[in-house]
């Protein structure tokens, strides 16, 4: 008997995966001035089609690998080396030379330029297992450096952080977290001593880093006798290695073993008197560190939204070519709704990403319009709300693949532990609900509540006009549920936060639609008609309990539920 089956399948294919990107182009056509879009068109292309291409089958290649940590050397030297795997070590010179930080830098492309950027980084992210993460941080570096007033740091690192070739591109990492401070970082122990000459070292733990094989990090440590809490810590910029290539008094301890992400070389550091140089004064360094959460949140956001985009183009592309009960997928009914749902939830998710990345475009230039008190109350929302749509959507798209989407050799389940990371990495979805209480008791909910009514007065067509009622309802109910749950709000955080993410999220996707002379006919057609879908099957507000957020006591109470006393 031959081991061949009679029946082999044809795997998901993916193609260009910009050109086959209805919602990005929308989104550019109707965002970017026409010469730019054109401009911009023929690199898209070609991202686009390395993406789905060559850098796809490399994907693929690398499946098994992951990064080593040697530790020591064959005759007992410590040289904590880290492997990267082949496709991490391409990774970085393509960032470079697509400009995936720098465009987001570019003068020349004005308040454009993060649009430009991210649709750059959109079609990258989902081909090269998170290399998007060093990248977030590097972005993050370059913002503080830009702004910290510290010309002596800008002047060095800057221009290797927006360098657009491998050779010159530096990245950055973020250590921040430690045992006692994950989400609570005003705890951080690690200690900044100065020694005579006037060196700072530091001294302590870092639990959990982001790519430890970057050029340079921004760090958090408190000075020597500095106030307790986060006024009492410093932000300190670090070059991990010296001119030879060794690590200044920083041991690796190990790599953590994660869910997913495993490409990603997350470490545990061990600082022994690291050389450190303060970026801004020697106090107020969560405040200092913030440019950097605001964008590696921002990132996060881009990253739940494309890795959707993954999702659903290789569900589309299996449901073309598997066939069950007679029909291909495509062409059975409940298939076909399931995958346009999933459709709506992606195009809402991502029509509030992008409508993020244009206001962070504005606000970085100045631009007459610009809104930074809305940007600052919709960033963790909008990166709580994707992080959970993606995790949903992308376990959903494995159970489009029956079987085959819980096999570790299709690439699939990978995808879904991937995922699981971004609703955890970058702020909790609770600790981001409660940023956006913080937010809200300093600036109110008026910059959101006006920006959205704004956006739905401007929808004159007809076509939109139930929309608008949906809109107008829910974002009214909205306000109204701060008001009704102020005295539990902390308990209802989580909710209050998903419904301002969700009524974001169909007033941008409705609002992508109401620019139709910005799009072609049928990109028009299209939005309206997937605003529709997301809006009647979709759209939902949490409940809010305004009532004793105390009731539940979960086993704490001594007592056996089976207990009759
Ligand atoms: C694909 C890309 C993904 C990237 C991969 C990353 C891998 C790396 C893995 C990690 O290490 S993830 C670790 C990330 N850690 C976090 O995100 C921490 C989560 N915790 C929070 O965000 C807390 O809300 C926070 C630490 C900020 C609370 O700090 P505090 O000091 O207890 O809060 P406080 O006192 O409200 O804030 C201190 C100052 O910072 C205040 O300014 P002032 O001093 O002027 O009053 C705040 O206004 C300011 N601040 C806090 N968050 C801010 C902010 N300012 C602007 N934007 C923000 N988001």
């Amino acid at each position: 008997m031959r081991s061949e089956p009679s029946f082999i399948q044809l795997p998901p294919e993916l193609g260009n995966q910009f050109e086959s990107d209805w919602l990005l182009h929308a989104w550019l056509e109707a965002e970017l001035p026409e010469a730019l879009w054109r401009a911009e068109r023929p690199l898209l292309e070609e991202i686009g089609a390395r993406a789905g291409g060559e850098w796809y089958a490399l994907q693929q290649a690398d499946r098994l690998n992951e990064p080593r940590l040697t530790q020591w050397s064959p005759w007992g030297a410590r040289i904590d080396h880290i492997e990267l795997t082949p496709l991490w070590q391409r990774a970085k010179s393509w960032a470079a030379e697509y400009g995936l930080v720098a465009a987001g830098y570019d003068a020349g492309l004005a308040e454009h330029a993060r649009t430009v950027q991210f649709a750059r980084a959109w079609l990258f992210i989902p081909s090269t297992d998170f290399y998007g993460c060093p990248l977030a941080m590097t972005d993050g570096a370059a913002r503080v450096l830009q702004d910290a007033g510290n010309a002596a740091l800008a002047a060095r690192a800057l221009p290797k952080l927006l360098a657009r070739s491998g050779d010159a591109f530096w990245t950055s990492g973020q250590w921040m977290t430690e045992t006692i401070g994950g989400s609570d970082v005003s705890r951080s122990e690690t200690v900044a001593r100065r020694d005579d000459d006037g060196q700072w070292r530091l001294h302590g733990r870092k639990w959990f880093t982001s790519a430890a094989t970057s050029e340079m990090a921004l760090t958090l440590a408190r000075p020597e006798g500095g106030a307790d809490g986060s006024r009492g810590l410093a932000l300190f910029y670090v070059e991990p290695h010296d001119a030879d290539g060794r690590l200044q008094q920083i041991e690796i301890l190990r790599l953590k073993d994660k869910l997913g992400t495993r490409k990603l070389p997350t470490a545990e550091l061990l600082l022994d008197g690291t050389p450190a140089e303060p970026v801004a004064g020697l106090e107020r360094g969560v405040a200092a560190i913030a440019p950097v959460l605001n964008l590696t949140r921002t990132w996060n956001a881009i990253t739940a939204c494309s890795l959707m985009r993954r999702g659903l183009a290789l569900a589309e592309s299996y449901a073309r070519r598997r066939s069950a009960f007679g029909r291909l997928l495509i062409e059975l009914p409940l298939h076909r709704r399931t995958l346009a749902l999933l459709e709506a939830d992606f195009a809402a998710a991502s029509a509030a990403t992008w409508a993020m990345i244009r206001e962070l475009g504005r606000i970085e230039h100045g631009h007459r319009q610009a809104q930074p008190k809305l940007q600052r109350l919709l960033t963790p929302v909008i990166k709580l709300g994707t992080a959970r749509d993606a995790i949903a959507v992308t376990s959903e798209v494995l159970e489009c693949f029956g079987g085959a989407g819980y096999v570790e050799d299709t690439g699939l389940p990978q995808l879904l532990r991937d995922v699981q990371v971004l609703s955890i990495w970058e702020g909790t979805t609770n600790v981001l609900a409660l940023d956006l209480l913080r937010v809200i008791e300093a600036d109110g909910l008026a910059p959101w509540h006006e920006a959205m009514q704004a956006r739905i007065a401007g929808w004159t067509d007809p076509e939109f006009s139930a929309l608008a009622e949906t809109a107008i309802a829910a974002l009214d109910q909205t306000v109204g549920d701060f008001e009704r749950a102020a005295a539990t709000a902390q308990a209802n955080a989580r909710a209050l936060a998903l419904n301002v993410y969700r009524v974001t999220a169909l007033v941008e996707l409705c609002d992508l639609g109401a620019r139709g002379s910005r799009l072609e006919q049928s990109q028009a057609a299209r939005v309206l008609d997937v605003a529709r879908r997301y809006a009647r099957l979709r759209f939902r507000l949490e409940p809010i309990d305004p009532g004793d957020d105390e009731s539940w006591a979960g086993e704490s109470n001594g007592k056996s539920w089976n207990s009759k006393s």
